[in-house]
């Protein structure tokens, strides 16, 4: 027995030993690590008070609430984390921490997260496709509602979880009586909107996953789709949570990827107030901007940045302007200078320049770069780099919408958050839109 058993450890330590070569490797093709192994890297971070602000063009990602400007790679986890606290507080509303109690189950066919916190319990489930090649444990897309290329995802090799995401956040209710899985264990008034209640219960699921070790699905290739409505809950997904390797947000419009200032100045895109009142999509809170964006002080190109330097694949459609394609473009530009100053450029790819223009279809051009994406992430046998594919048709102009510069990040310790440079910033020349 104790050969045997020394034979298997051995064993166990080999593959344990072939798997962080494989995951090095991934990761020192980008130099940076990947997905993290918790919701949120930064939840030790302090973050300073806040509050709005008027700037009609975008806030610079790399100048803290303090004012400083962050020099360092590892200066970027804890000024995300400023990041994060304002888009909640502004934006969608607050994501509370894991629970005290999530149990579940995971089996070929379905997941299964029963959540308990402050006395009130719920449970939420959602059905598991497993692709036809490859082997156990799979890598895994949430698709929200179905809506996505899942045919590609499982034919690429990764199982397709579908999510629905009504059963978490409703539509079709009132501000003070949101319904669904997160308004039973946090309030029917609970301000935070459907977009993060959806994210919480992709996280619930993660955490799921985690806990029923790795048989079935490996919680360390996880990505996430969804069109629309679900493509709006898609980012948001990613953006809130950094097990999310791969995020794949399709057609999201206003409440999703595009700039919200953008958006009143692109001709016949869905207003702010539309996207604010036409469901509780985005948190209560957002409704003192939806006529004043320039006060928020943060946009998506932020939450963009958030992602990084995560797998990010933006699928936008040109032809129908209550899209605000041209404002997405405008966010994803924005963001990828925080993926560049991490050393990821390559990991965000934005595709506008399709043909097709039906609403959500599945598109020829998208199929080779979501295998691709898939590979490079999930699966991680593939290296392709990312790329921007912008229709001429709504092409955003980043120049017009900044005039921070994209500094060089060293690869040093973290600078401190209170510490005034005393030389002048770096003077980078704006680096090229990708
Ligand atoms: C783009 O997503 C939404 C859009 O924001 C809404 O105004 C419209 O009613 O529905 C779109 C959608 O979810 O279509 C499926």
């Amino acid at each position: 027995t104790t050969i045997r058993s020394g034979l298997i450890a051995l064993t166990v330590a080999a593959v344990v030993a072939a798997a962080a070569v494989a995951a090095t490797t991934a990761e020192a093709a980008t130099g940076v690590a990947l997905a993290a192994s918790v919701e949120d890297e930064g939840a030790d971070c302090a973050v300073s008070s806040f509050s709005t602000i008027n700037n009609a063009q975008l806030p610079d990602p790399f100048t803290r609430i303090n004012g400083t400007r962050i020099s360092t790679t590892a200066d970027w986890r804890c000024r995300r984390a400023e990041i994060r606290e304002m888009a909640e507080t502004y934006v969608y509303g607050q994501k509370p921490a894991k629970p005290a109690t999530v149990t579940g189950s995971v089996s070929t066919t379905s997941i299964t997260a029963n959540v308990s916190d402050q006395g009130k319990s719920t449970s939420f489930s959602a059905s598991v496709q497993l692709p036809s090649t490859g082997t156990a444990p799979y890598p895994a897309v949430f698709v929200l509602a179905g809506v996505a290329d899942t045919a590609t995802i499982l034919a690429s090799g990764a199982a397709v979880i579908n999510y629905n995401p009504l059963t978490v956040g409703a539509e079709g209710t009132s501000r003070s009586a949101k319904s669904g899985a997160f308004y039973t264990l946090y309030g029917s008034t609970s301000t935070t909107g459907l977009e993060m209640a959806w994210a919480w219960g992709v996280s619930r699921l993660i955490d799921v996953i985690e806990q029923s070790g790795t048989s079935i699905l490996r919680a360390d290739g996880l990505g996430v789709t969804g069109c629309s409505r679900y493509g709006k809950g898609a980012f948001t997904i990613g953006v809130f949570d950094q097990r999310i390797a791969l995020t794949m947000p399709i057609e999201s419009g206003s409440g999703g990827v595009p700039a919200f200032r953008s958006i009143p100045g692109e001709s016949g895109s869905q207003p702010l107030s539309s996207a604010y009142n036409e469901q509780p999509w985005l948190g209560d809170a957002f409704g003192s901007f939806t006529s004043n964006p320039n006060a928020l002080p943060v946009d998506t190109h932020e939450m963009v940045a958030m992602i990084a330097p995560r797998g990010l694949f933006i699928m936008e459609n040109p032809h129908i302007d209550w899209l605000a394609a041209k404002s997405g473009s405008v966010a994803a530009l924005g963001g990828a200078e925080v993926y560049k100053a991490l050393g990821a450029g390559d990991n965000i790819t934005y595709w506008s320049d399709v043909s097709d223009g039906t609403h959500c279809a599945n598109r020829s051009e998208w199929k080779t770069p979501l295998q691709q994406n898939i590979q490079k992430f999930l699966l991680r046998t593939g290296n392709a780099a990312g790329s921007f594919h912008i229709s001429s048709k709504k092409a955003g102009n980043l120049s017009q919408w900044r005039t921070w510069t994209t500094p060089t990040l060293t690869s040093g310790a973290t600078t401190s958050p209170t510490t005034v440079p005393t030389t002048t910033p770096p003077t980078t020349t704006p680096t090229t839109p990708p």
